[in-house]
């Protein structure tokens, strides 16, 4: 049996999840010891470069224009303003830069800001990585000439729940950009969100979609949802015992995702800041090797630099040097 395997099947992934608690960690814990370095997590700072007034109905987004969250929709910030930031994370540590617009896609009059923006950040020594909606062939081929290292796209959960989350775009939509970012050369950054009041078979179903992708997807978030007020799901899920995802269970599916896709950076993304230190540990013993730090993700908050400093420093956690080859997957 070869190492990485693209042909898991639901059975073996729901098998997975279902193994004793205490098993499933050492398995992912073992796996996670031949493919990376233990005590190494990746560092990545997020800014919004685009925020609000998004056309796209994603039942969990605060940027969504379905959603009553009073979000002020601004305009795509200047180069410079990003440049700026970049260079602050930078200072703070991070070695990759991910920039985030709530656009269903962005239009060709925004690329040569994109790429103005990806070729500075690069230039300063940090990895690049943008999530801006869909992209056709040649808008990748455009940011992958001008130095974008990852290209983020979720595919947010299963295809049998995703309905239930977005109906404004489709699973292969998604799936489509996936391929352009592929086409052209970039790393994939895709996972999704649990706690979305899913099923576990929808859980397995979200990972057994990710790790039966032509190529795994080099990184992986795992985001919990953090509910907002006004966002379709926040609000439905508000005072229910669904608010939040039961953390043994969100440890699970970290551990799971390490199983599946050993070779893939699986990154503790959103819902950070609302996870006590204890299980943010069970998360990297499972297999996580890379957070979002700074005390804002795109508009809600994060952990910030001083709990993170206190847990790595607790728990024997260095940063990831930011100096390593991007892993595209070779075939
Ligand atoms: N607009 C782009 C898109 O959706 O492709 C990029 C930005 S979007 C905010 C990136 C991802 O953030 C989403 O796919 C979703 O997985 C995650 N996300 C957004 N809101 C979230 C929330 N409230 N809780 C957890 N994850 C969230
Ligand atoms: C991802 O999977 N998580 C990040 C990143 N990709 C762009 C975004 C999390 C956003 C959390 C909600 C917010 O701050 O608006
Ligand atoms: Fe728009 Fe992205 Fe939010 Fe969906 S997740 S509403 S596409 S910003």
């Amino acid at each position: 049996m070869t190492d990485i395997r693209t042909d898991w099947t639901r059975a073996e992934i729901a098998d997975l999840f279902d193994l004793p608690f205490l098993d499933l960690l050492y398995e992912a814990q073992g796996i996670h010891r031949r493919f990376h370095a233990p005590n190494e997590v990746q560092l990545s700072t997020l800014l919004s470069i685009k925020t609000g007034g998004c056309p796209e109905d994603c039942g969990y987004c605060s940027q969504s224009a379905y959603a009553e969250t009073g979000l002020k929709a601004d305009k795509l910030m200047d180069v410079d303003s990003v440049l700026a930031a970049a260079a602050e994370a930078k200072a703070n540590g991070s070695g990759r830069f991910c920039m985030g617009a709530a656009w269903r896609n962005p239009k060709d009059r925004d690329m040569d800001a994109l790429c103005d923006m990806v070729a500075g950040v690069k230039a300063m020594g940090l990895e690049t990585c943008m999530t801006l909606g869909m992209l056709t062939r040649d808008q990748a081929d455009r940011l992958a000439d001008a130095g974008l290292d990852y290209y983020n796209h979720n595919l947010d959960t299963s295809p049998e729940h995703y309905g239930a989350v977005i109906t404004t775009r489709t699973y292969a939509d998604r799936l489509d950009t996936l391929e352009h970012v592929r086409a052209s050369g970039m790393a994939v950054c895709c996972g999704g969100i649990v706690g979305m009041g899913e099923s576990r078979e929808d859980r397995v179903g979200f990972l057994h979609a990710l790790a039966t992708l032509p190529r795994h997807p080099e990184s992986v978030p795992v985001n919990a949802l953090v509910p907002v007020k006004g966002t379709v799901l926040g609000d439905m899920l508000a005072g229910t015992p669904l608010a939040r995802i039961d953390e043994i269970e969100f440890v699970r599916t970290v551990a799971v995702a390490r199983i599946a896709m050993p070779r893939s950076m699986v990154r503790l993304s959103a819902g950070r800041e609302s996870m006590s230190e204890s299980t943010q540990a069970l998360c990297f013993m499972a297999g996580a090797n890379s957070i979002f730090t700074g005390d804002k993700l795109l508009t809600t908050g994060n952990a910030g630099a001083g709990a993170d400093a206190a847990l790595f420093g607790k728990l024997g956690l260095v940063p990831m040097a930011a100096d390593e080859p991007v892993p595209v997957a070779a075939e």
